[in-house]
């Protein structure tokens, strides 16, 4: 391990390259190089951290899981010095943590910003990666960390003809100049209505000259309540997190509430009108997860809170006409990832606010002064936004030219969709570690993402204390994940319909698992005790002599820093 960076000549020799600044990156560096003293060279495309929350500053854009658990967990000093405006923070407030956080661990220093990695390779024979970037660095690197996130830079515009020829604006909310862009009087169209599209319609309607709204298939939408943080009960959260991280750190999905434990059918029509009535008053994502377990799974279940969630919509929208097309009838709640809004159907009352159906009228062409329909009418346009999604998961590791053992590119190994062990190694690339990758839990991302950073810290320091060179996943462990994978998705509804969950949202994408929708808790369980049982389906060169358990229990000894390695 070299305690600093050596330059050798235009190539410059460190320990690790991670790739990206946002909550992955920065924890990695900081575990990397403050914690284990390794010298890490870490690249980012933005102007500074953040990642997501870097470049989605479109207006309302707004965290949809409680502000006092999308953070960190790993420095009890950091959570009590941090107080949460809100429940559901805002863009800006999160970024503003981020910046902190790299502040307060010093870990600008180890990025280089506005820089694209354009290309990582392994040499066989060296066994390290070379990274190039678009500053015209060369690195040579052990290890190889994408933490470039699930949605970021992977931007997706659909391919509708005349965008050239647009005489207004155009924009994706992902690519909403950090400046700003004006909105007052101006007829604006946006096309997408997915949490994006949700959270911009309700926030700038007010704003603009004329709204329309072009809207492909509608989703369900569910109240979320936000409300700002009373000091007290942020007092009350500072001085109970070890209890709430405990809990978020065994549920399903990473929250600090899980199901009731109940079957929906366990319960008579007017008890479970009386669950959903109490969460539903509750809003926000607790309305989806924190009522009976088999929702996603359970047709019937199911059909008794998609119910539920029509009714309460169909109050939201008065007017009959508009009520047929914001109301899916080819999905059911819970299919998709699940919108949160503030009085998003409430935007269709007022007069300066249009919606536009594509099902029953297509968009024919972008023509210089706006958008042409099918039915020959014409809707004016100065600015046009993309709220039109990503290319998620795989997108982002792409656009990269990864290459591993013998030259195989990434773009190849995954042609027919990504393979992966936990969603962190994928065979044919030692010492790539991915944080999130293809094939890991959703669910409250941070703590995910330090589920994995901790994981690859162990795995890193374990290596290096015993003179390991590389770390691969087998194949047969990565097939087996990959059935269980298939399994868990086909059991659940998320299966049943079109969406970035399943990468059909990309015309031409292959259709495939690229999350694990088992339950995190779960997951994050049987990751440590992969490890523990010396990294069950990882193989080592040299294989350590003695068996690996016993050798993780010694660097267990030897670390005072409790967490890293279970
Ligand atoms: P989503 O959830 O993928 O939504 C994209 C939206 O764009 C959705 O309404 C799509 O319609 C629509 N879309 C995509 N392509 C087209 C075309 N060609 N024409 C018209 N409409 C189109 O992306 P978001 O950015 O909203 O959210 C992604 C995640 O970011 C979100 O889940 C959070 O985790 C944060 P569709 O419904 O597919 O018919």
């Amino acid at each position: 391990m070299t305690e600093r960076a050596e330059s050798t000549g235009a190539v410059r020799t460190v320990d690790a390259v991670v790739v990206g600044a946002g909550f992955a990156g920065l924890y990695m560096a900081h575990r990397l190089r403050n914690v284990m003293g390794m010298s890490v060279a870490g690249f980012e495309a933005a102007p500074t951290v953040g990642g997501t929350w870097y470049w989605n500053c479109y207006p309302g854009a707004r965290c949809d899981s409680d502000g006092y658990i999308y953070c960190y967990s790993f420095d009890e000093q950091l959570l009590q010095e941090w107080t949460w405006s809100g429940k559901y923070p805002m863009q800006a407030e999160i970024l503003s943590y981020l910046e902190h956080v790299a502040d307060r661990f010093d870990l600008k220093r180890s990025f280089e910003f506005e820089t694209f990695v354009h290309s990582a390779v392994y040499d066989d024979e060296t066994e390290r990666w070379t990274v190039k970037a678009s500053n015209g660095e060369t690195i040579d690197a052990k290890y190889f960390i994408s933490a470039i996130g699930t949605l970021t830079l992977a931007r997706y515009v659909p391919n509708i003809p005349g965008l050239d020829e647009f005489g207004g604006e155009w924009v994706h909310t992902a690519n909403w100049p950090q400046c700003g862009m004006p909105l007052g009087g101006r007829k604006v169209g946006v096309i997408g209505t997915g949490s994006t599209g949700v959270q911009l319609i309700s926030t700038i309607a007010k704003d603009v000259g004329h709204l329309t709204v072009f809207q492909r298939r509608p989703q369900f939408s569910i109240p979320a309540r936000h409300e700002t943080m009373d000091p007290t009960v942020m007092a009350d959260i500072k001085a109970n997190y070890p209890t709430i991280w405990e809990t978020c750190r065994a549920s399903a999905g990473g929250f600090p509430f899980e199901h009731n434990g109940r079957r929906a059918m366990d319960d008579t029509e007017l008890e479970r009108r009386a669950t959903y009535d109490a969460l539903w008053q509750e809003g926000g994502m607790k309305f989806a997860l924190a009522s009976y377990r088999d929702l996603t799974y359970n047709r019937e279940a199911n059909s008794t809170v998609t119910a539920y969630v029509r009714e309460r919509t169909e109050e939201r929208i008065p007017d009959p006409n508009l009520r047929k097309s914001l109301i899916p009838d080819d999905h059911v709640f819970m299919a998709r990832r699940v919108i949160i809004d503030t009085n998003y159907f409430e935007q269709y009352q007022r007069d300066n606010v249009d919606l536009v159906d594509l099902r029953t009228t297509p968009i024919a062409r972008i023509v210089p002064q706006g958008i042409e329909l099918s039915d020959g009418r014409l809707v004016e346009l100065d600015l046009l936004v993309f709220a039109t999604g990503f290319d998620a998961m795989t997108g982002p590791f792409l656009n990269i030219d990864i290459r591993g053992r013998e030259d195989i590119s990434l773009k190849a190994q995954w042609g027919d969709g990504p393979h992966a062990y936990l969603g962190i190694q994928t065979v044919g690339f030692p010492n790539m570690f991915m944080i999130t990758g293809p094939t890991s839990t959703m669910g409250n991302l941070p703590l995910s993402i330090e589920t994995h950073v901790e994981w690859i810290s162990g795995c890193i320091e374990f290596m290096e204390a015993h003179g390991v060179r590389t770390v691969e996943a087998t194949a047969t462990a990565q097939k087996e994940w990959s059935e269980h994978v298939t399994e868990t998705m086909a059991k659940s509804l998320l299966s049943s319909t079109n969406s970035w969950y399943n990468g059909s949202n990309i015309p031409g994408k292959p259709k495939s698992n690229l999350f694990y929708l088992g339950h995190f808790g779960r997951y994050r369980e049987l990751c440590f005790e992969i490890a523990h049982d010396g990294y069950r389906g990882f193989a080592f060169t040299p294989n350590p002599v003695r068996s690996a358990p016993a050798l993780i229990e010694e660097a267990m000894a030897a670390d005072d820093e409790p967490g890293m390695l279970i």
